[in-house]
């Protein structure tokens, strides 16, 4: 058992986990508005999180980058340019750095550090985290920025540690880039990442094979160049988009849908798909309104998309392959693609299903599927990540009594409002299980939680309360109310990572907030101004030196 009063440990009044978007942002309010002694420890070597991981070609934010953007300073969104519409990631990943930069928050953060312990400590009302490089620190609240997609999930494959060639995750991409030309190169997965990254592998490559195991439904993302005048109209009316953004349901404007399906007519309905299938992004399929509750409605939908395979794709046998039959559209994460579906009309680029017959093994030389073994000097996993959870799995985290968070989430993961979980007093998740982040644009929702809980913290330190702890029955109403919202949609008949479906012996739990992120904001404000309802309070733990002065203000 550490010890809680050994004063050689630093002392904070906050640990934030993580430097990505969160942890910078977490840094920058509780350190220079509140005024906390803040320290962050981040696994990467710079920031950024998932920016800073995800360097596989093609990688860009698919919520345009006028919303995939801080907005809580007027001076960064003023000064920064973006140059695409949806930026790429070293795009992105400069823009994380020079808002580090901006606001000064390197000083707090240690970088190359992993967390890998926290222990709640009851007689002092503090968490005193241990990490891989031997520091340790204590501080009055733990906050994890730990992101929702940054632990790779890399399928065991028998052989793997046999193949003579390269193998690369899309997750952990190698810093210095990878040159793929004139190799053969064989790509594991089609989601998000692989439907990014194999219309650019497929120019380098001599050969590049696809293994899909479940066709992914992708609209294009009509990326472009972001004109001057663009850039100057968009600067003057951010207060009012970043506003219309906030009491949105995703945190980004998308086209409003026309009506439910069967009360819009038809010819209306396909002109409109068309329309949006030019350039709306997400928008494509939000024509009908009940696209996500009526399985008629996606049926039409999903057949929109499947056409325009059979449109895009030459060889019909292929772009059979390729339509999309597991799933209802939107249930599993939409992609937004610049040239997949055509990528295989080149000649140099074969898709395999490995649906009916998995992969096998992995060779010396290869992948092996049912008699068939192909050959390949490289391959890609773009496998997915073990969402959500999979980065606070990692912590040993010590609550109440010593349960651990693992065990808490044995049957699947519990919070209240994706904010904080019963039996970890003090503790908040920066989009954590059951808030909508995951179907929002996610910086969106970075940003409301970050507030909140700085909010919170400063009632904490005004009325000198030491402790707050969810009450499980808090809890429990909220991982019902969360259940309850979305079993009234499609997304749980789809084995999709927002289930957890995608990690063998994952518990299958629906782990997004479904009533949008204009109504939870609501939500969270609500229950700030009634004094927090489902926490609980004390105030007998010893003030740290900075809460004396607070409570003393
Ligand atoms: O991962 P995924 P991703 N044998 O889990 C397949 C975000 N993101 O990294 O569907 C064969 O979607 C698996 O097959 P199946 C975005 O939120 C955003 O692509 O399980 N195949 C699937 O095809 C996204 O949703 C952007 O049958 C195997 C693929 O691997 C999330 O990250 C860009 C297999 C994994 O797809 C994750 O996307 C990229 C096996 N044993 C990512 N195991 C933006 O645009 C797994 N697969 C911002």
């Amino acid at each position: 058992m550490m010890s809680s009063t050994t004063e050689t440990i630093p002392t904070y009044d906050a640990i934030v986990i993580g430097a990505g978007f969160a942890g910078i942002y977490l840094v920058h309010k509780l350190r220079d508005e509140l005024g906390l002694h803040v320290k962050a420890f981040e696994r990467g070597a710079g920031v950024g999180g998932t920016w800073y991981w995800n360097r596989y070609p093609g990688a860009r934010c698919d919520f345009e980058s006028d919303y995939y953007s801080y907005s809580f300073n007027d001076e960064i969104q003023q000064e920064w340019d973006w140059t695409e519409r949806y930026a790429p990631q070293p795009e992105i990943l400069r823009y994380a750095n020079y808002v580090a930069d901006k606001l000064d928050v390197r000083r707090d953060i240690e970088l190359n550090t992993t967390v890998e312990r926290a222990v709640w400590d009851e007689a002092s009302h503090t968490w005193t985290v241990s990490c891989d490089t031997g520091v340790t620190a204590r501080a009055r609240y733990l906050i994890s920025g730990t992101g929702i997609l940054s632990v790779p999930s890399t399928p065991k494959f028998e052989g793997m540690d046999t193949f003579k060639g390269k193998i690369y995750h899309t997750g952990d991409w190698p810093h210095e880039g990878v040159d793929f030309t004139g190799l053969r190169v064989g790509v594991i997965g089609t989601g998000s990442s692989a439907i990014q990254s194999i219309p650019l592998i497929a120019e380098e490559a001599a050969q590049l094979t696809v293994f899909q195991r479940t066709a992914t439904f992708t609209v294009p993302a009509a990326n472009r160049p972001v004109t001057e005048n663009e850039r100057r109209a968009t600067k003057r009316s951010y207060a009012q988009l970043r506003a219309q953004a906030r009491r949105s349901q995703t945190g980004v404007l998308i086209e409003q849908p026309l009506g439910p399906y069967g009360e819009v007519d038809e010819r209306i309905v396909r002109g409109e798909l068309e329309r949006r299938w030019r350039g709306s992004g997400f928008g494509t399929t939000s024509v009908l309104s009940d696209n996500l509750r009526s399985i008629e409605a996606n049926n039409y939908t999903s057949q929109f998309v499947r056409d325009k395979i059979h449109e895009i794709v030459d060889d019909p046998e292929v772009a059979k392959l390729l339509e999309p039959h597991d799933y209802p559209i939107g249930t599993k994460r939409l992609a937004l693609d610049t040239n997949y579906y055509a990528t295989y009309n080149r000649e140099n680029v074969k898709l395999v299903s490995v649906r009916k017959t998995p992969i096998e093994r992995f060779s010396q030389s290869g992948i092996v599927v049912g008699d068939t073994e192909y050959e390949f000097d490289a391959i890609v996993l773009a496998t997915g990540f073990d969402a959500a959870t999979g980065a606070l799995d990692r912590i040993r985290f010590e609550g109440v009594d010593g349960r651990t968070l693992t065990d808490a989430w044995a049957e699947g993961a519990k919070s209240y409002l994706g904010l904080g979980v019963a039996g970890f007093p003090n503790f908040f998740t920066v989009t954590g299980p059951g808030c909508p982040a995951i179907l929002t644009n996610v910086i969106a929702s970075i940003e409301h939680h970050v507030e909140w809980i700085a909010d919170y913290i400063e009632h904490m330190r005004a009325e000198g309360i030491t402790r707050t702890e969810v009450t499980a029955e808090a809890q429990e109403a909220w991982v019902a109310h969360v259940a309850e919202l979305a079993a009234m949609t499609l997304y749980p008949t789809a084995a999709s990572w927002y289930m957890g479906a995608n990690i063998p012996g994952k518990p299958r739990v629906f782990l997004a907030y479904l009533g949008g992120l204009h109504n939870y904001r609501d939500r969270c404000d609500k229950i700030a101004e009634d004094g927090y309802p489902g926490f609980v309070h004390a105030s007998d733990g010893a003030p740290l030196a900075s809460e004396q002065v607070a409570v003393g203000a």
